[in-house]
């Protein structure tokens, strides 16, 4: 008897909770949710060289090393945004969306890179754009550093020399001052990991310096929270109290899941290498401790008298804890996460300790790096919900690539899967997750990979000199999600339109 109550039991509570989880999960958005779409200027802006603009470091790449692009293209056009800036809003309020999440190019307003000169026409553009979003009820988002840094900061070291905290918070303060009356949400800098690892430590990205051994990476990332930090601090002290935004930093985060049962506490430190990196020290004040042991050990097994991952002072501890309004997610993808073998030889390769695959199960997309994985999504904001008490989340990019379908169902089917994962962490699991943005409103200039891969909802022509806009299926059903404020079923056709001529 007292089996079968146990038995009956589990059934009802298994019925209830499926019951509850359905009817919290109906895939509509909570009120107030934001749902809006993302850019950033060296991707979209074009006009490289007009007025007084000075050479950034993505200028400066593309132009000098061509063949790490893989179609040898570059920015000087891409959409052309500095001069269709308004039929863009037109288009993000034709869709619907709540928040245009841009980025600001720091030579086009600062052209000498330094805070004495203040290009009039280049803050004039963001004056323009941003004034054109808010007449249209669409809330400007600002990312003020998506990775083009003038050229002469790079002279100098860039990222990897100490004095660009303080040129940053020079930058910074002249955007607050110039367009905080409108702009409610910054983003101080979008993923250091990226740029820091492909900039300092390899070639895919700008400024494409192999400095060995992460020693590059690790000083840039310290530099990054460091500006980061003192730009938060200076928000607070002078442009909080009659501005009432909110800063953040966004982070690119996978979700690092084991391999198999047994590598829980193989996923946790690459969770720490790659999330903990940045948000350990903001949440928590320094470090992960798995970080700083292992660097530690690796760094003395290769003859380092010090460890190649920079400490923090106390003060600096001090002012980096506590610096984030919200926590800002860009996430696209997840891997499988085993031991380095070598390491049983006592053979120290990664400073994590970690390899690294995808599962067979995952579609691929036309990124080497994004294989399509929902479920890790909703893994990675609980992860996100334990690891720093709930905080506020903006999930500022999420989107997938392919080269160029019109009728892109697949996109469909990865915004559906995705947004519904996320929809399940908020309303069953608790997550505070509190805006979302589509990554991208338009296809652009996908850094390394030029223009042959296309994470837009809309298709650009690029070899045409107007660069004409074309809707993709995935902008249409956008549009419907948003006007219903609750996902759509993914329609399926056999009538699917080819991609547009495509000349190389
Ligand atoms: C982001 N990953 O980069 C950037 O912020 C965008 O500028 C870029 O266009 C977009 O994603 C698509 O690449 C990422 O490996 C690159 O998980 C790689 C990863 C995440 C984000």
């Amino acid at each position: 008897m007292a089996r079968f109550i146990i038995a009956l039991t589990i059934v009802v509570v298994t019925v209830i909770t499926r019951i509850s989880c359905c009817d919290v999960v109906k895939l509509t958005f909570p009120s107030g949710f934001s749902l809006g779409t993302a850019s950033a200027s060296y991707q979209v802006e074009g006009a490289w060289n007009v007025s007084d603009k000075g050479v950034n470091v993505w200028d400066y790449h593309t132009h000098n090393r061509p063949e790490l692009i893989s179609d040898g293209r570059n920015g000087d056009v891409a959409c052309n945004s500095y001069y269709k800036y308004q039929e863009d809003v037109a288009l993000i309020k034709k869709i619907g969306f709540d928040f245009y999440r841009f980025s600001i190019s720091w030579s086009r307003v600062l052209p000498t890179g330094f805070a004495n000169v203040i290009s009039e026409d280049g803050l004039q553009y963001y004056k323009n754009l941003t004034a054109e979003l808010v007449a249209n009820g669409i809330e400007p988002v600002v990312t003020i550093y998506h990775w083009d840094h003038p050229k002469v900061i790079e002279d100098m070291g860039g990222w990897t020399n100490e004095l660009i905290v303080g040129w940053f918070v020079d930058y910074a303060e002249i955007l607050f001052e110039a367009l905080g009356d409108s702009v409610k949400r910054w983003i101080t800098i979008n993923e250091p990991d990226s740029f820091c690892n492909g900039g300092y430590n390899g070639v895919r990205k700008a400024p494409a310096k192999q400095i060995p051994a992460s020693i590059g990476k690790y000083l840039c990332g310290h530099n990054v929270l460091k500006a980061h930090a003192k730009t938060f601090r200076l928000y607070d002290e002078k442009f909080r109290e009659t501005q009432g935004g909110e800063v953040g930093i966004v982070l690119p985060l996978k979700a690092y899941l084991p391999f198999n049962a047994s590598y829980e506490e193989e996923a946790e430190t690459a969770f720490q290498f790659n999330c903990g990196w940045m948000a350990h020290p903001i949440y928590h004040g320094d470090y992960p401790d798995v970080m700083k042991t292992r660097v530690a050990l690796v760094s003395e097994y290769q003859g380092y008298p010090w460890s190649r991952l920079p400490e923090f002072s106390d003060e600096w501890i001090a002012i980096i804890n506590g610096t984030n309004d919200y926590f800002g997610v860009n996430h696209y993808t997840s891997e499988l996460v085993y031991p380095d073998p070598d390491e049983e030889q006592g053979i120290y390769t990664y400073d994590n300790g970690l390899l690294t695959t995808v599962d067979s199960s995952w579609a691929a997309s036309a990124s080497d790096w994004l294989y399509v994985n929902p479920s890790g999504f909703g893994y990675l904001l609980r992860k996100i919900r334990d690891e720093y008490n709930n905080p506020p989340v903006w999930v500022t990019e999420n989107g997938y690539s392919d080269s160029g379908e019109l009728d892109d169902y697949n996109r469909i089917s990865y915004y559906y899967e995705y947004v519904r994962e996320m929809l399940i962490a908020i309303k069953r699991d608790g997550c505070n997750v509190e805006g979302y943005a589509v990554w991208s409103i338009l296809d652009n200039f996908e850094w390394q990979d030029g223009y042959e891969k296309r994470f837009g909802i809309t298709y650009v022509e690029f070899d045409d000199a107007d660069t004409n806009r074309t809707a993709k299926l995935s902008q249409t059903w956008w549009t419907k999600v948003l006007s219903k404020r609750k996902l759509q079923s993914v329609p399926t056709s056999t009538n699917t339109r080819t991609r547009l001529p495509w000349k190389k």
